[in-house]
Protein backbone atom coordinates (compact mmCIF):
# COMPACT_ATOMS: atom_id res chain seq x y z
CA UNK A 1 0.00 0.00 0.00
CA UNK A 2 1.06 3.42 -0.48
CA UNK A 3 2.25 5.10 2.65
CA UNK A 4 0.41 8.47 2.99
CA UNK A 5 2.28 9.35 5.82
CA UNK A 6 2.94 13.33 5.90
CA UNK A 7 5.85 14.11 5.11
CA UNK A 8 7.61 16.05 7.88
CA UNK A 9 7.31 19.29 6.37
CA UNK A 10 9.27 22.11 7.14
CA UNK A 11 7.36 24.47 9.56
CA UNK A 12 7.63 27.95 10.29
CA UNK A 13 8.89 27.88 14.23
CA UNK A 14 7.43 31.18 15.46
CA UNK A 15 10.11 33.73 16.99
CA UNK A 16 7.67 35.06 19.86
CA UNK A 17 6.30 32.23 22.03
CA UNK A 18 5.35 35.11 24.50
CA UNK A 19 2.54 35.66 24.01
CA UNK A 20 0.41 32.73 24.18
CA UNK A 21 0.18 31.46 27.81
CA UNK A 22 0.12 28.30 28.01
CA UNK A 23 -2.24 25.56 30.36
CA UNK A 24 -1.47 23.62 32.73
CA UNK A 25 2.34 24.08 31.59
CA UNK A 26 5.42 25.28 33.03
CA UNK A 27 5.86 28.48 31.03
CA UNK A 28 9.12 29.56 31.25
CA UNK A 29 10.34 26.43 31.17
CA UNK A 30 8.91 25.75 28.00
CA UNK A 31 9.37 28.61 26.38
CA UNK A 32 13.25 27.91 26.61
CA UNK A 33 13.25 24.80 25.25
CA UNK A 34 9.71 24.09 23.63
CA UNK A 35 8.25 21.36 22.64
CA UNK A 36 6.94 21.80 19.46
CA UNK A 37 4.80 19.74 17.10
CA UNK A 38 4.00 19.82 13.73
CA UNK A 39 2.14 17.08 12.44
CA UNK A 40 0.62 13.52 13.12
CA UNK A 41 0.06 10.02 11.31
CA UNK A 42 -0.83 7.02 13.34
CA UNK A 43 1.57 6.38 16.31
CA UNK A 44 3.67 9.21 16.11
CA UNK A 45 4.07 13.15 15.97
CA UNK A 46 6.08 14.62 13.87
CA UNK A 47 8.40 17.79 15.57
CA UNK A 48 8.80 21.33 14.22
CA UNK A 49 12.33 20.21 13.49
CA UNK A 50 11.26 17.19 11.13
CA UNK A 51 11.60 14.06 14.28
CA UNK A 52 9.48 11.38 14.37
CA UNK A 53 8.19 11.07 18.03
CA UNK A 54 6.39 7.89 19.31
CA UNK A 55 3.00 8.67 20.83
CA UNK A 56 2.99 6.84 24.14
CA UNK A 57 0.06 9.06 25.43
CA UNK A 58 -3.24 9.11 22.48
CA UNK A 59 -1.99 12.94 23.00
CA UNK A 60 -3.55 13.40 26.07
CA UNK A 61 -5.68 9.97 26.41
CA UNK A 62 -7.56 11.05 23.48
CA UNK A 63 -6.13 9.30 19.95
CA UNK A 64 -7.25 6.43 20.50
CA UNK A 65 -7.72 5.21 16.86
CA UNK A 66 -4.12 6.99 16.32
CA UNK A 67 -3.47 9.89 13.99
CA UNK A 68 -4.40 11.61 11.29
CA UNK A 69 -7.33 9.42 10.26
CA UNK A 70 -8.68 10.46 7.48
CA UNK A 71 -12.06 8.92 7.63
CA UNK A 72 -13.01 11.46 10.91
CA UNK A 73 -10.81 14.82 9.09
CA UNK A 74 -12.86 13.99 5.73
CA UNK A 75 -16.14 13.82 7.85
CA UNK A 76 -15.28 17.22 9.38
CA UNK A 77 -14.25 19.06 6.45
CA UNK A 78 -17.58 17.92 4.56
CA UNK A 79 -19.65 18.73 7.88
CA UNK A 80 -17.69 22.23 7.40
CA UNK A 81 -18.97 22.96 3.85
CA UNK A 82 -22.62 21.59 4.91
CA UNK A 83 -23.53 22.79 8.04
CA UNK A 84 -20.98 24.60 9.59
CA UNK A 85 -22.66 25.54 12.93
CA UNK A 86 -26.48 25.03 13.86
CA UNK A 87 -28.14 26.27 17.42
CA UNK A 88 -28.39 23.61 19.80
CA UNK A 89 -31.40 24.90 21.62
CA UNK A 90 -34.45 25.07 20.45
CA UNK A 91 -32.97 22.85 16.88
CA UNK A 92 -31.28 19.99 16.13
CA UNK A 93 -29.38 18.26 13.87
CA UNK A 94 -30.31 14.63 12.82
CA UNK A 95 -26.00 13.95 13.46
CA UNK A 96 -27.02 14.94 17.25
CA UNK A 97 -29.69 12.65 17.29
CA UNK A 98 -27.98 9.57 15.50
CA UNK A 99 -24.65 9.89 17.53
CA UNK A 100 -26.57 9.92 20.62
CA UNK A 101 -28.51 6.82 19.66
CA UNK A 102 -24.77 5.26 19.28
CA UNK A 103 -23.59 6.43 22.09
CA UNK A 104 -26.50 4.96 23.86
CA UNK A 105 -25.78 1.48 22.30
CA UNK A 106 -22.29 1.58 23.57
CA UNK A 107 -22.98 2.26 27.28
CA UNK A 108 -24.89 -0.10 30.01
CA UNK A 109 -28.49 -0.46 28.64
CA UNK A 110 -30.33 1.76 31.17
CA UNK A 111 -28.31 4.82 30.49
CA UNK A 112 -30.27 5.83 27.45
CA UNK A 113 -29.91 9.67 27.12
CA UNK A 114 -26.94 11.51 26.14
CA UNK A 115 -26.82 15.45 26.75
CA UNK A 116 -23.73 16.92 25.02
CA UNK A 117 -21.03 19.33 25.53
CA UNK A 118 -17.54 20.34 24.73
CA UNK A 119 -15.49 19.11 27.38
CA UNK A 120 -14.84 16.50 30.42
CA UNK A 121 -15.03 19.70 32.66
CA UNK A 122 -18.16 20.67 31.00
CA UNK A 123 -19.13 17.28 31.96
CA UNK A 124 -18.77 16.81 34.94
CA UNK A 125 -20.56 19.94 36.04
CA UNK A 126 -23.20 19.17 34.02
CA UNK A 127 -23.68 15.91 35.39
CA UNK A 128 -23.12 17.57 38.99
CA UNK A 129 -25.83 19.91 38.01
CA UNK A 130 -28.16 17.17 36.90
CA UNK A 131 -27.52 15.00 40.19
CA UNK A 132 -28.89 18.09 42.07
CA UNK A 133 -31.75 18.82 40.05
CA UNK A 134 -33.07 15.92 39.60
CA UNK A 135 -33.61 15.63 43.17
CA UNK A 136 -34.91 19.16 42.84
CA UNK A 137 -37.65 18.07 41.21
CA UNK A 138 -38.05 15.25 42.80
CA UNK A 139 -39.29 17.02 46.07
CA UNK A 140 -35.75 15.91 47.77
CA UNK A 141 -34.05 19.70 47.51
CA UNK A 142 -32.02 19.18 50.39
CA UNK A 143 -30.04 16.81 48.63
CA UNK A 144 -27.60 19.44 47.81
CA UNK A 145 -23.93 17.92 48.89
CA UNK A 146 -21.58 16.48 46.20
CA UNK A 147 -18.91 13.92 47.15
CA UNK A 148 -15.63 13.33 45.31
CA UNK A 149 -12.87 11.88 45.78
CA UNK A 150 -9.04 12.33 46.89
CA UNK A 151 -6.66 12.81 44.06
CA UNK A 152 -9.72 12.82 41.87
CA UNK A 153 -9.72 14.88 38.53
CA UNK A 154 -12.89 16.07 36.66
CA UNK A 155 -11.69 19.05 35.07
CA UNK A 156 -11.49 23.12 35.89
CA UNK A 157 -14.64 24.04 36.37
CA UNK A 158 -16.30 25.44 39.47
CA UNK A 159 -17.94 22.10 39.85
CA UNK A 160 -15.22 19.90 38.64
CA UNK A 161 -12.34 21.69 40.69
CA UNK A 162 -14.76 21.46 44.20
CA UNK A 163 -15.08 17.47 43.95
CA UNK A 164 -11.49 17.22 42.46
CA UNK A 165 -9.02 16.17 45.26
CA UNK A 166 -5.70 17.15 43.57
CA UNK A 167 -4.95 20.16 46.34
CA UNK A 168 -2.89 21.77 43.58
CA UNK A 169 -5.84 22.30 41.25
CA UNK A 170 -8.30 23.68 44.21
CA UNK A 171 -5.60 25.86 46.78
CA UNK A 172 -5.06 28.76 44.17
CA UNK A 173 -9.38 28.93 44.05
CA UNK A 174 -10.67 30.09 46.90
CA UNK A 175 -13.31 28.00 48.40
CA UNK A 176 -15.53 26.59 45.63
CA UNK A 177 -18.29 24.80 46.08
CA UNK A 178 -20.17 24.89 49.05
CA UNK A 179 -21.10 21.18 50.46
CA UNK A 180 -18.34 19.00 49.32
CA UNK A 181 -16.78 16.17 51.19
CA UNK A 182 -14.02 13.67 49.58
CA UNK A 183 -14.09 9.81 49.92
CA UNK A 184 -10.31 8.91 50.17
CA UNK A 185 -8.23 8.03 47.40
CA UNK A 186 -7.95 3.83 47.04
CA UNK A 187 -3.97 3.88 46.94
CA UNK A 188 -1.89 2.13 49.70
CA UNK A 189 1.43 1.18 48.09
CA UNK A 190 2.81 -0.99 50.91
CA UNK A 191 -0.20 -3.68 49.80
CA UNK A 192 -0.68 -3.08 46.56
CA UNK A 193 2.62 -2.08 44.84
CA UNK A 194 3.33 -3.82 41.70
CA UNK A 195 0.05 -4.92 40.35
CA UNK A 196 -1.31 -5.92 37.47
CA UNK A 197 -5.55 -4.88 36.65
CA UNK A 198 -7.26 -4.31 40.19
CA UNK A 199 -5.53 -4.50 43.34
CA UNK A 200 -6.91 -7.57 45.73
CA UNK A 201 -6.68 -4.91 48.58
CA UNK A 202 -8.91 -1.43 49.17
CA UNK A 203 -12.84 -2.22 48.83
CA UNK A 204 -13.03 -1.46 52.14
CA UNK A 205 -12.01 2.37 51.34
CA UNK A 206 -16.23 2.21 49.87
CA UNK A 207 -16.81 2.00 53.34
CA UNK A 208 -16.15 5.09 54.31
CA UNK A 209 -19.18 7.12 52.51
CA UNK A 210 -21.30 4.90 55.56
CA UNK A 211 -19.11 7.38 57.16
CA UNK A 212 -20.00 10.56 54.75
CA UNK A 213 -23.84 9.81 55.44
CA UNK A 214 -23.42 8.84 59.05
CA UNK A 215 -21.65 12.72 59.41
CA UNK A 216 -24.00 14.95 56.72
CA UNK A 217 -27.14 12.71 56.78
CA UNK A 218 -28.37 10.89 53.38
CA UNK A 219 -31.20 13.48 52.65
CA UNK A 220 -28.51 16.21 52.31
CA UNK A 221 -26.29 13.93 49.40
CA UNK A 222 -27.13 14.38 45.93
CA UNK A 223 -24.10 12.49 44.50
CA UNK A 224 -20.93 10.76 44.37
CA UNK A 225 -18.42 11.27 41.51
CA UNK A 226 -15.21 8.91 41.12
CA UNK A 227 -13.49 7.89 38.00
CA UNK A 228 -13.36 4.27 37.64
CA UNK A 229 -9.48 4.41 37.07
CA UNK A 230 -7.89 7.77 38.44
CA UNK A 231 -5.92 9.11 35.31
CA UNK A 232 -4.14 12.01 35.88
CA UNK A 233 -3.10 11.15 39.41
CA UNK A 234 -0.80 8.72 38.13
CA UNK A 235 -3.31 5.44 37.32
CA UNK A 236 -5.03 4.28 40.20
CA UNK A 237 -7.19 1.68 39.07
CA UNK A 238 -9.88 0.70 41.15
CA UNK A 239 -9.34 -2.32 44.08
CA UNK A 240 -11.36 -5.57 43.39
CA UNK A 241 -14.86 -4.41 44.26
CA UNK A 242 -14.83 -1.06 45.21
CA UNK A 243 -17.12 -0.09 42.07
CA UNK A 244 -19.88 -2.74 43.55
CA UNK A 245 -19.65 -1.31 46.91
CA UNK A 246 -20.02 2.18 45.98
CA UNK A 247 -22.76 1.45 44.08
CA UNK A 248 -24.52 -0.71 46.88
CA UNK A 249 -24.06 2.31 49.43
CA UNK A 250 -25.40 4.77 47.24
CA UNK A 251 -28.32 2.84 46.03
CA UNK A 252 -29.01 2.57 50.08
CA UNK A 253 -29.07 5.96 50.23
CA UNK A 254 -30.87 7.18 47.68
CA UNK A 255 -27.57 8.64 46.62
CA UNK A 256 -26.55 9.05 42.73
CA UNK A 257 -23.40 7.31 41.17
CA UNK A 258 -21.33 9.10 38.70
CA UNK A 259 -18.38 7.44 36.97
CA UNK A 260 -15.58 10.21 35.22
CA UNK A 261 -15.62 7.97 32.02
CA UNK A 262 -13.59 11.27 30.38
CA UNK A 263 -10.50 9.04 30.48
CA UNK A 264 -12.13 5.25 30.41
CA UNK A 265 -14.65 5.45 27.85
CA UNK A 266 -14.15 4.09 24.62
CA UNK A 267 -11.63 1.56 24.81
CA UNK A 268 -9.19 2.80 27.64
CA UNK A 269 -9.81 -0.21 29.67
CA UNK A 270 -10.41 -3.08 26.52
CA UNK A 271 -14.21 -1.81 27.20
CA UNK A 272 -16.44 0.77 25.29
CA UNK A 273 -16.79 2.40 29.49
CA UNK A 274 -15.37 1.17 32.56
CA UNK A 275 -18.70 0.55 33.75
CA UNK A 276 -19.04 -2.54 31.16
CA UNK A 277 -15.71 -3.75 32.45
CA UNK A 278 -16.57 -3.37 36.34
CA UNK A 279 -20.28 -4.72 35.92
CA UNK A 280 -21.63 -1.94 37.66
CA UNK A 281 -24.28 0.38 36.60
CA UNK A 282 -24.07 3.66 37.53
CA UNK A 283 -27.01 6.63 37.10
CA UNK A 284 -24.81 8.96 34.88
CA UNK A 285 -21.43 8.22 32.50
CA UNK A 286 -19.14 11.47 31.54
CA UNK A 287 -17.46 11.20 28.57
CA UNK A 288 -14.74 13.41 26.41
CA UNK A 289 -11.24 12.93 24.99
CA UNK A 290 -11.86 9.60 22.54
CA UNK A 291 -15.41 10.45 21.22
CA UNK A 292 -13.95 12.34 18.68
CA UNK A 293 -10.52 10.57 18.59
CA UNK A 294 -9.43 14.25 20.08
CA UNK A 295 -9.95 15.42 16.56
CA UNK A 296 -13.21 18.07 17.43
CA UNK A 297 -14.23 19.38 20.88
CA UNK A 298 -16.53 17.32 22.43
CA UNK A 299 -17.78 15.63 25.62
CA UNK A 300 -21.02 14.80 27.17
CA UNK A 301 -22.87 12.79 29.93
CA UNK A 302 -24.97 9.84 29.53
CA UNK A 303 -27.99 9.75 31.48
CA UNK A 304 -29.87 6.70 32.88
CA UNK A 305 -33.76 6.77 31.60
CA UNK A 306 -35.60 7.14 35.06
CA UNK A 307 -33.20 10.29 35.48
CA UNK A 308 -34.13 11.77 32.11
CA UNK A 309 -38.01 10.50 32.09
CA UNK A 310 -38.28 12.59 35.55
CA UNK A 311 -37.51 15.80 33.73
CA UNK A 312 -40.40 14.72 30.98
CA UNK A 313 -42.93 16.83 33.18
CA UNK A 314 -44.64 20.30 32.86
CA UNK A 315 -45.79 21.92 29.87
CA UNK A 316 -44.49 20.67 27.16
CA UNK A 317 -43.55 24.22 25.74
CA UNK A 318 -41.16 24.79 28.66
CA UNK A 319 -37.73 24.02 28.62
CA UNK A 320 -37.18 21.20 30.96
CA UNK A 321 -33.60 21.37 31.80
CA UNK A 322 -32.01 25.43 31.92
CA UNK A 323 -28.23 24.26 31.05
CA UNK A 324 -26.36 24.28 27.58
CA UNK A 325 -23.50 25.39 25.67
CA UNK A 326 -23.46 27.37 22.32
CA UNK A 327 -21.47 24.05 21.03
CA UNK A 328 -23.14 21.56 22.34
CA UNK A 329 -23.35 18.96 19.51
CA UNK A 330 -21.42 21.35 17.50
CA UNK A 331 -22.02 19.37 13.89
CA UNK A 332 -18.01 19.77 13.28
CA UNK A 333 -17.40 17.17 16.59
CA UNK A 334 -20.31 15.46 15.29
CA UNK A 335 -19.39 14.32 12.45
CA UNK A 336 -15.80 13.36 13.98
CA UNK A 337 -17.39 11.52 16.69
CA UNK A 338 -19.75 9.40 14.04
CA UNK A 339 -16.63 8.72 11.81
CA UNK A 340 -14.66 7.75 14.93
CA UNK A 341 -16.85 5.46 16.46
CA UNK A 342 -17.33 3.57 12.95
CA UNK A 343 -13.34 3.10 13.41
CA UNK A 344 -13.53 2.06 16.75
CA UNK A 345 -16.43 -0.60 15.50
CA UNK A 346 -14.71 -1.98 12.04
CA UNK A 347 -11.17 -1.68 13.84
CA UNK A 348 -12.66 -3.57 16.96
CA UNK A 349 -10.22 -1.34 18.44
CA UNK A 350 -11.71 -2.14 21.82
CA UNK A 351 -11.71 -5.25 21.81
CA UNK A 352 -7.82 -5.22 20.41
CA UNK A 353 -7.32 -2.97 23.89
CA UNK A 354 -8.59 -5.91 25.71
CA UNK A 355 -6.41 -8.47 24.16
CA UNK A 356 -3.30 -6.41 24.55
CA UNK A 357 -3.46 -5.96 28.21
CA UNK A 358 -1.73 -8.53 29.36
CA UNK A 359 1.18 -8.24 27.06
CA UNK A 360 0.90 -4.94 27.46
CA UNK A 361 1.33 -5.03 31.32
CA UNK A 362 3.55 -7.86 31.35
CA UNK A 363 6.26 -5.48 28.98
CA UNK A 364 5.75 -2.74 31.37
CA UNK A 365 6.61 -4.56 34.20
CA UNK A 366 9.50 -5.76 33.01
CA UNK A 367 11.08 -1.89 34.32
CA UNK A 368 10.39 -3.07 37.86
CA UNK A 369 14.18 -3.27 38.36
CA UNK A 370 15.10 0.07 37.01
CA UNK A 371 16.72 2.53 39.10
CA UNK A 372 14.46 4.78 41.68
CA UNK A 373 10.87 2.40 40.73
CA UNK A 374 9.36 2.59 43.56
CA UNK A 375 5.60 1.52 42.00
CA UNK A 376 3.55 0.18 38.01
CA UNK A 377 0.24 -0.49 37.94
CA UNK A 378 -1.31 -1.30 34.36
CA UNK A 379 -4.88 -1.74 33.76
CA UNK A 380 -6.29 -1.67 30.60
CA UNK A 381 -3.93 -0.01 27.99
CA UNK A 382 -2.66 2.35 30.73
CA UNK A 383 0.60 2.19 33.12
CA UNK A 384 1.80 4.11 35.77
CA UNK A 385 5.45 4.03 36.61
CA UNK A 386 6.21 5.76 39.94
CA UNK A 387 9.26 7.25 40.63
CA UNK A 388 10.78 8.06 43.75
CA UNK A 389 10.80 11.93 43.77
CA UNK A 390 14.29 13.76 44.16
CA UNK A 391 15.47 14.69 47.60
CA UNK A 392 13.40 18.39 47.89
CA UNK A 393 12.13 18.81 44.45
CA UNK A 394 8.76 16.48 44.15
CA UNK A 395 8.04 15.96 40.26
CA UNK A 396 11.68 16.87 39.09
CA UNK A 397 11.99 13.48 38.31
CA UNK A 398 9.20 13.11 36.45
CA UNK A 399 9.46 17.02 34.61
CA UNK A 400 13.51 15.60 33.52
CA UNK A 401 11.60 12.17 32.23
CA UNK A 402 9.10 14.49 30.02
CA UNK A 403 12.02 16.35 28.46
CA UNK A 404 14.37 13.35 28.16
CA UNK A 405 11.29 11.29 26.43
CA UNK A 406 10.58 14.29 23.79
CA UNK A 407 14.13 15.91 23.30
CA UNK A 408 16.31 12.87 23.80
CA UNK A 409 14.06 9.76 22.97
CA UNK A 410 11.75 10.94 20.34
CA UNK A 411 9.22 9.87 22.69
CA UNK A 412 5.47 11.26 24.04
CA UNK A 413 4.39 10.23 27.70
CA UNK A 414 2.78 11.99 29.93
CA UNK A 415 3.88 13.07 33.61
CA UNK A 416 1.44 13.45 37.31
CA UNK A 417 4.40 14.38 39.54
CA UNK A 418 6.68 11.97 39.32
CA UNK A 419 4.77 9.53 37.27
CA UNK A 420 4.92 8.72 34.36
CA UNK A 421 1.74 7.60 32.83
CA UNK A 422 1.69 5.46 29.49
CA UNK A 423 -1.15 5.40 27.65
CA UNK A 424 -0.96 4.57 23.93
CA UNK A 425 -3.42 4.78 20.65
CA UNK A 426 -5.70 1.46 20.94
CA UNK A 427 -3.83 0.56 17.45
CA UNK A 428 0.05 0.01 19.37
CA UNK A 429 2.05 -2.66 18.32
CA UNK A 430 3.20 -5.54 19.84
CA UNK A 431 6.73 -4.33 18.59
CA UNK A 432 5.90 -1.04 19.30
CA UNK A 433 4.88 -1.78 23.20
CA UNK A 434 8.51 -2.93 22.99
CA UNK A 435 9.73 -0.17 21.86
CA UNK A 436 8.00 2.38 24.03
CA UNK A 437 9.49 0.33 27.05
CA UNK A 438 13.03 0.06 25.69
CA UNK A 439 12.49 3.92 25.60
CA UNK A 440 10.98 4.60 28.57
CA UNK A 441 13.88 2.04 30.14
CA UNK A 442 16.13 4.61 28.79
CA UNK A 443 14.22 7.79 30.12
CA UNK A 444 14.24 6.26 33.77
CA UNK A 445 18.15 5.34 33.60
CA UNK A 446 19.13 9.39 32.57
CA UNK A 447 16.92 10.75 35.00
CA UNK A 448 18.30 8.54 37.71
N1 LIG B 1 -12.42 14.16 33.92
C1 LIG B 1 -11.36 13.33 33.83
C2 LIG B 1 -11.41 11.99 34.46
C3 LIG B 1 -10.23 13.74 33.12
O1 LIG B 1 -9.17 12.95 33.03
C4 LIG B 1 -11.36 15.83 32.66
C5 LIG B 1 -12.43 15.37 33.38
C6 LIG B 1 -11.41 17.20 32.07
O2 LIG B 1 -11.50 17.15 30.71
P1 LIG B 1 -11.20 18.47 29.84
O3 LIG B 1 -11.64 18.03 28.47
O4 LIG B 1 -12.02 19.57 30.37
O5 LIG B 1 -9.73 18.72 29.98
C7 LIG B 1 -10.23 15.01 32.51
C8 LIG B 1 -9.05 15.53 31.74
C9 LIG B 1 -3.07 14.01 32.19
C10 LIG B 1 -4.25 14.88 31.87
O6 LIG B 1 -1.97 14.39 31.91
C11 LIG B 1 -5.53 14.39 31.96
C12 LIG B 1 -6.61 15.24 31.67
C13 LIG B 1 -6.39 16.52 31.27
C14 LIG B 1 -5.09 16.98 31.18
C15 LIG B 1 -4.01 16.16 31.46
O7 LIG B 1 -3.25 12.92 32.71
N2 LIG B 1 -7.88 14.76 31.83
Amino acid sequence: MLDKSPRPAAVNVPNDLAAHWMPFTANRAFKKAPRLLAGAKDMHYFTVDGRKIIDAAAGMWCTNAGHGRTQISSAIAKQAETLDYSPPFQFGIPQAFELASRIADLAPAGLDHVFFCNSGSEAADTALKIALAYHQIGGQGTRTRLIGRERGYHGVGFGGTSVGGIVNNRKMFGTLLAGVDHLPHTYDRDKQAFTKGEPEYGAHFADELERLVNLHGASTIAAVIVEPMAGSTGVLPAPKGYLKRLREITQKHGILLIFDEVITGFGRLGFAFAAERYGVLPDMITFAKGVTNGAAPMGGVVVRDTIHDAFMSGPEHVVELTHGYTYSAHPLACAAALATLDIYRDEKLFERAHKLEPKFAEAVMSLKNEPNVVDIRTVGLTAGIDLAPRPDQPGKRGFDGLNSAFHDNDLMLRVAGDTLALTPPLIVSEDQIGEIVEKVAKIIRAVA
